[in-house]
């Protein structure tokens, strides 16, 4: 049995140069030093020897095993060593190749146009205001100077909810109600404020008209506002928005809501008023509806009519963004065609 050990061992030696790889490393190491292995079936065999030759095999037979096991360990180095070098080589990193590009995404066109709104009316220290998308029927109409079966309910196409009087709100007005009751102190505060938000219109969609859309509302109340200053504000405002020299032009029109009501226009601005596909040859772009505070609209509000003024107006951030930048359709906005989203 010492003879067949010391074979096992320089048989065992010899392999374990050999190897070259972990999968062989782990073969080796269970057929010699496993619970199977050489070296153990060997040891368990010591009760087959004479007495007194027991202890001294049983001592080769450990030293041959720790002598085994010190090689395996230097052996395993060795391996892994190779391995990594291996790996490296055949993952190496060429610092050379150009990176991926990474798609960082970006802001909605009609986000940008918005807070481009946003920093022009701040400016003029008009204050964001959110109301609600969803709204109840009297405020969306009934406050707003437009009782049921008033004929200009046809003006907005309404989203019904399945709950009786409660709607999507088809414009942004009357955040005008509910931001003079927040903000009013009961008409005793003036207000100088604007309203972004979604609105929704059952009505058919085409170029220029989306059944969701964004308006921006404005409001200003105080205790002698006039025309003039709805005109002086509109224009100083187009000017930021359009270019220095951007004209403004005030045509009469009518909402239930203010009167005198008016529809701003701004000279176009890519034919200087020339006329133009974009401007249909008119050379003027409507960019809101307008006025002053209907005195009923006031009134719903909590203010006196009689020392209480203001002026409205409500615009299209859609619309202005696609005059600014020759959009010709507005379903491109809600497409989600990234071919489009990616050119702001
Ligand atoms: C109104 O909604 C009034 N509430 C505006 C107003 C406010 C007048 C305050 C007076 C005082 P109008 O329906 O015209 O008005 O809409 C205003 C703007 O919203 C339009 O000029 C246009 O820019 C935009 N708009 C209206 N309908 C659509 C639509 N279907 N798709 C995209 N934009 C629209």
């Amino acid at each position: 049995m010492l003879e067949q050990l010391e074979t096992l061992h320089t048989g065992a030696l010899s392999e374990l140069e050999a190897v070259k790889d972990s999968g062989a490393l782990h073969e080796w190491e269970s057929k010699y030093l496993g619970g199977k292995g050489g070296v153990t079936l060997l040891l368990r065999g010591i009760g087959q020897l004479p007495k007194e030759q027991r202890a001294d095999f049983g001592k080769r037979a450990n030293e041959v095993r720790d002598l085994l096991t010190e090689a395996y360990i230097g052996r395993e180095k060795l391996v892994h060593e190779h391995e990594l070098a291996r790996d490296l080589e055949e993952g190496q990193i060429d610092v050379t190749l150009p990176g991926r590009e990474r798609s960082v995404g970006g802001l909605h066109p009609s986000t940008q146009t918005l807070r481009e709104l946003y920093a022009i009316w701040a400016d003029m220290g008009f204050q964001v205001y959110r109301s609600r998308d969803v709204e109840d029927d009297e405020t969306n109409f009934s406050m707003l100077n437009i009782p049921p079966h008033h004929p200009a309910r046809d003006m907005w196409d309404t989203f019904y909810t399945t709950t009786p009087g409660v709607i999507l709100r088809t414009h942004t007005s009357p955040g005008q109600i509910r931001s003079m009751h927040e903000l009013g102190g009961n008409g005793t505060q003036p207000i100088r404020v604007i309203l972004p938000g979604m609105c929704y219109r059952y009505e058919h969609i085409t170029t220029r008209s989306e059944m969701q859309f964004h308006q921006l509302e404005g409001v200003a109340i105080g205790r002698n506002i006039r025309m003039t200053d709805l005109k002086g504000t509109v224009t100083a405002f187009a000017r930021r928005m359009f270019g220095a020299n951007a004209a403004v032009r005030f045509r009469a029109s009518y909402f239930p809501f203010t009167e005198p009501s008016m529809e701003i226009d701004v000279e176009c601005f890519l034919c200087g008023g020339q006329g133009c596909k974009v401007c249909k040859y008119a050379g003027w772009l409507e960019i809101a509806g307008a006025g002053m505070m209907h005195p009923t609209v006031l009134r719903n509000g909590g203010y006196d009519p009689s020392q209480w003024s203001g002026f409205a107006f409500g615009m299209g951030p859609e619309r202005m963004a696609m005059l600014k930048h020759g959009i010709n359709d507005i379903r491109y906005f809600w497409g989600n065609d990234l071919r489009f989203l990616e050119q702001f």
